[in-house]
């Protein structure tokens, strides 16, 4: 059947007061970009009648400016999930405007499917191709597409023309059947394909929004020289875990999570002559990864999406016959799954907010309240890899906040899933250590000197038990920090009883 073009005007009236919306893409990559600015242009002239005007928005993880920005300044959420990092979302979401669930990325779907999360009522979804007998070929992130095109009612495709059809290929799309008919996922190796190359949908329901837009992806800051020194301290001791024979001579593939850290780390390891060519099994592929291909370090990426810089985008689009069997697009659930997490032996490198001195990591709350993005995929590899790593600055804020603490004051992952921090001070290895031994090791090897006094001193507060957490004074850093504007000024002899 002929496919039905729209206008996004048009698009967004399909949409409906207190519909559950879900959204394509995987960070800024993949995402709709013309009609969901047209949902919130229309709940803002709903709103202006009196009228109310909310949805749910249902995403594979963070997005764009025009998901998340447009519609959080529209006041136009009801409920959001599962991931972001939009200063005007977070700041709507910090104030209470909305219901907010962050959760496991790999666990969207199939929550979705399992009917926890209600129905979704529209899909919105960007395709670099779509057919007439319903094939949609997304672009440059997956996340959840093919589960809320399935179940939707109604699917909008912004067919992207800057996105070359070429395109189709790149990808292996995969849902995962809900237990107890569940099987193995069958990828043995972090470049089989199990899935097709594109969504198949009953084409009925599919309208297409037919768009010319760019990538919403900005560049990288420069290197600084706390980064460039985490980059090579986490080179260096895969080179020595090598030689230890703890990480095979062929290396096992990498999990590398969002920002500046991550990427320098992947730079760092490309220039150390003694890290063999790898693979990555990952949900976020980075400028790094592309430039590290081009160069060989890196022979076979899987991801969710490319979160690229537009730059890199367009090397990319320039090379596309260099990367077709080299790189992988999948699913959430896919790129993200724990059971493959443990079957490839991947090694998981994600940033932390803050460590505690015992390894328990806050990856989402500031102070314990204020959300950043969410844990996004970081539990999902942490806690069934091969080997934890955590990344963090020894302090933040110019040195007035230490990144480590006595007590992280919310918990994302906890001691059981932490194996290794780092920091550019050097590397704690946690990995068979009790309580006590841990925190001599992360005080002593990633804390800033400057706070090693203090943590010493927490440590030692005489508190007897399998770990010495004073339950007075565990937040001590933090109150000093609400009280004089740092750390540094804790005093734990207030706590004294
Ligand atoms: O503040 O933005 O005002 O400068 O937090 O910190 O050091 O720039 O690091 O951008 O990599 O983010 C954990 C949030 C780190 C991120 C987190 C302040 C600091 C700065 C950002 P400014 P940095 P990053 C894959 C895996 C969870 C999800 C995840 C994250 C800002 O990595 O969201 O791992 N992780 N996903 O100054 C107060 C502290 C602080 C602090 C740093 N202790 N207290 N502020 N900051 N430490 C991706 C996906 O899942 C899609």
């Amino acid at each position: 059947m002929a496919l039905k073009f729209i206008s996004a005007e048009e698009a967004a009236s399909l949409i409906k007061h207190d519909d559950n919306v879900g959204f394509s893409g995987f960070t800024h990559a993949g995402c709709p970009k013309v009609v969901p600015v047209e949902i919130a242009k229309r709940a803002e002239e709903e709103h202006a009648q009196g009228k109310p005007f909310k949805i749910g928005v249902f995403t594979g993880a963070s997005t764009g400016d025009s998901i998340d920005g447009s519609l959080a300044r529209a006041k136009a959420i009801k409920f959001r999930t599962p991931y972001q990092t939009n200063k005007d979302m977070r700041e709507a979401l910090n104030r209470g405007e909305f219901d907010f669930f962050d959760l496991h990325l790999s666990q969207l779907a199939q929550e979705i499917r399992y009917g926890f999360l209600g129905r979704i009522n529209v899909a919105v979804v960007e395709a670099a191709d779509v057919t007439e007998s319903g094939e949609i070929v997304p672009t440059t992130g997956v996340g959840i597409t093919p589960t809320i095109c399935r179940l939707a009612d109604i699917v909008i495709v912004e067919l992207n023309k800057k996105v070359p059809t070429k395109l189709r290929g790149m990808h292996d799309l995969y849902e995962l059947q809900d237990p107890p008919k569940r099987r193995e996922i069958p990828i043995y190796e972090v470049q089989n394909r199990v899935g097709l190359e594109y969504v198949k949908v009953n084409p009925e329901k599919i309208f297409v929004v037919e768009t010319e837009r760019d990538g919403e992806g900005g560049g990288f800051a420069p290197l600084d020289e706390v980064t460039a020194r985490i980059g090579n301290n986490v080179a260096e001791f895969f080179v020595a875990e090598m030689k230890a024979g703890r990480i095979p001579p062929h290396f096992l593939p990498i999990q590398s999570g969002v920002g500046n850290i991550a990427n320098a780390v992947l730079g760092s390891m490309g220039s150390n002559p003694d890290i063999p060519r790898f693979e990555v099994y990952t949900e976020v592929i980075q400028d790094a990864v592309i430039d590290m291909m081009q160069k060989g370090n890196i022979s076979f990426a899987s991801g969710c999406s490319l979160t690229v810089s537009n730059e890199v985008l367009e090397k990319f689009y320039s090379d596309l016959p260099f990367f077709k069997n080299k790189l992988v697009l999948r699913p959430s659930e896919i790129s993200n799954n724990p059971g493959l997490a443990r079957r490839l032996g991947i090694i998981a490198l994600n940033t932390a907010i803050e460590v505690d001195v015992f390894g328990n990591v806050n990856s989402t709350h500031v102070n314990g309240t204020k959300m950043m993005n969410g844990i996004g995929g970081s539990g999902d590899f942490t806690r069934n890899s091969y080997l934890s790593i955590f990344l963090t600055p020894s302090t933040a804020k110019n040195g007035a906040i230490s990144c480590i603490v006595p007590k992280v004051t919310h918990e994302d992952h906890n001691e059981h899933s932490v194996k290794i921090v780092v920091s550019e001070y050097g590397v704690a290895d946690l990995r068979g250590k009790g309580p006590r031994n841990r925190a001599e090791e992360i005080i002593n090897k990633c804390a800033h000197p400057d706070y090693r006094p203090l943590l010493h001193e927490y440590l030692n507060l005489g508190v007897k038990g399998h770990i010495p957490q004073d339950l007075y004074s565990c937040f001590a850093f933090h109150h000093a920090l609400s009280e004089t504007g740092s750390m540094l000024h804790t005093d734990f002899s207030k706590y004294r009883r």
